[in-house]
This record gives structure tokens, C-alpha cells and sequence, in this order.
């Protein structure tokens, strides 16, 4: 192919040489322009296919969406799961100040009843004052409870104090209470829960004191006034006295 073409090119050289050798100088310079200028080479065979280029630039970012409706509300999601334990707190303070103060309202219970009671009517006589006790206890409770407000169960020591109790007794409508008068310490020897021993005063109705059961070591009064030994471990109202000079 190459030498098609020299023969081609040296073919086109020899026209022009007898070109020139046939017109005049200027026209020939002319000539030999034009002719460079009119008649190019032959088209060369296609060149062998080029490597492949680098990815071109990213193109611009587009405009934004037009906006959508608002979507419907979702349903309610599964619980959560359980929180950590608490730290636990230092309760044993707190459980000991409630205790307290728990024993303290019973106590003022009791103390608030005491006085209802007291208010609701005392006898007195020069030097003592009588309160009849409207709960029902055993007599060691009973002489506990007197013990605690500064005074003894009711010791009738003569038959004006045994007359007022009996009156007591009588106007609250009851038939029974606890006396201060008891043989614990020695059977069928009576003495006041002051410990004094008995004088020569008494009101026993008859056939007392029995120790029936072989187990009654305390007294009760009866409405009459007269005197009965009982169990102790029953339980029944009774009369509390008190020294005017201690209250
Ligand atoms: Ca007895
Ligand atoms: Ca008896």
C-alpha cells in the first residue's frame, strides 16, 4: 500500500515538473499553489480504536420534590422493656421511726380513753379519788393500768369508801368489778394491792372467800357492795383510786 502511494505521489511530481516547463514563470508559481492547495492526499485507512476515556463529572443536583400529604398515625409499638431495679432504699430507719410512733398513738389512745373516762365522772372523798374503768381486763392488767396513771386498784378500807364504790358501781348500771384485795402470795391470807394487810374491815358476803376451784385469789365487789374472791384470769371492769395528794 505504502509503495502504491510513493508511486502515486512521484507520479503526481513528474505533472507538475512538466507543468512548469510548459507556462510562464509567474503563472506557473501560481500553479504550483493552487495545485499544493486543490489536490490533498488520500484518505488514510482508519487509525486502530482509542483507549477508553475517564467516567466523565457527576451531573447537578436535581431541585427538590414537591412536599406529600401527611401520612396516617401509626399504630401504638410494643411495651418497652423493664426498667433496672431501684436501688434499695435504707428502710430499717424508717421502719423503726414508724414503730415508734405507732406505740406512741397507741399510748395516747389509751391515754385520751382515760381521760374521756375520767371526765365522764370520778367519785372523790377528802383524800382520794375513785375512776371506774369501763374495759374489761384481767386483774394483774387491771392493777397495771391503775399502776401506770400513779394509782392502785380501788381498796374500799372502810365502809364510807366501800359505800361509795358500791354507789359507783351501781349508777353505771353494772353488777361486777375488779377490787383491789387479792391472796396471791398466800392462800386464804388477804391483802391490798398496796400490800397493806387487811384490818378488821371486811365485806365477804357469806360463804366467801371460798377459793372455789381452789383458784380465785382475787375480789370482786358486787353491786350491793359486798365482797367475793374470783379468778384472776377473768376479766372485767374495775376501779381505779388515786391519792388526791399524787394528782
Ligand atoms: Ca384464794
Ligand atoms: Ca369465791
Amino acid at each position: 500500500m505504502k509503495r502504491d502511494l510513493v508511486f502515486l505521489g512521484t507520479l503526481i511530481s513528474l505533472v507538475f515538473l512538466s507543468l512548469l516547463r510548459s507556462g510562464s514563470p509567474q503563472h506557473l508559481a501560481e500553479e504550483a499553489c493552487s495545485v499544493q492547495i486543490l489536490v490533498p492526499g488520500l484518505k488514510g485507512d482508519a487509525g486502530e480504536k482509542g483507549e477508553k476515556g475517564s467516567p466523565g463529572r457527576p451531573g447537578r443536583v436535581g431541585p427538590s420534590g414537591e412536599k406529600g400529604e401527611k401520612g396516617e398515625m401509626g399504630d401504638v409499638g410494643p411495651p418497652g422493656p423493664n426498667g433496672e431495679p431501684g436501688i434499695p432504699c435504707e428502710c430499717s430507719q424508717l421502719r423503726k421511726a414508724i414503730g415508734e410512733m405507732d406505740n406512741q398513738v397507741a399510748q395516747l389512745t389509751a391515754e385520751l380513753k382515760f381521760i374521756k373516762n375520767a371526765v365522764a365522772g370520778v367519785r372523790e372523798t377528802d383524800n382520794k379519788i375513785y375512776l371506774l374503768v369501763k374495759e374489761e381486763k384481767r386483774y394483774i392488767d387491771a392493777q397495771l393500768y391503775c399502776h401506770g396513771r400513779g394509782g392502785n386498784l380501788g381498796m374500799p378500807k372502810d365502809e364510807a369508801a366501800n359505800g361509795l364504790l358500791a354507789s359507783y358501781i351501781n349508777q353505771a348500771g353494772l353488777t361486777r368489778v375488779f377490787i383491789g384485795i387479792n391472796d396471791l402470795e398466800r392462800e386464804g391470807t388477804f391483802v391490798y394491792s398496796d400490800r397493806s394487810p387487811m384490818q378488821t374491815f371486811n365485806k365477804w358476803r357469806n360463804g366467801e372467800p371460798n377459793n372455789a376451784y381452789d383458784e380465785e385469789d382475787c375480789v370482786e365487789m358486787v353491786a350491793s357492795g359486798g365482797w367475793n374472791d374470783v379468778a384472776c384470769h377473768i376479766t372485767m371492769y374495775f376501779i381505779c383510786e388515786f391519792d388526791k395528794e399524787n394528782v
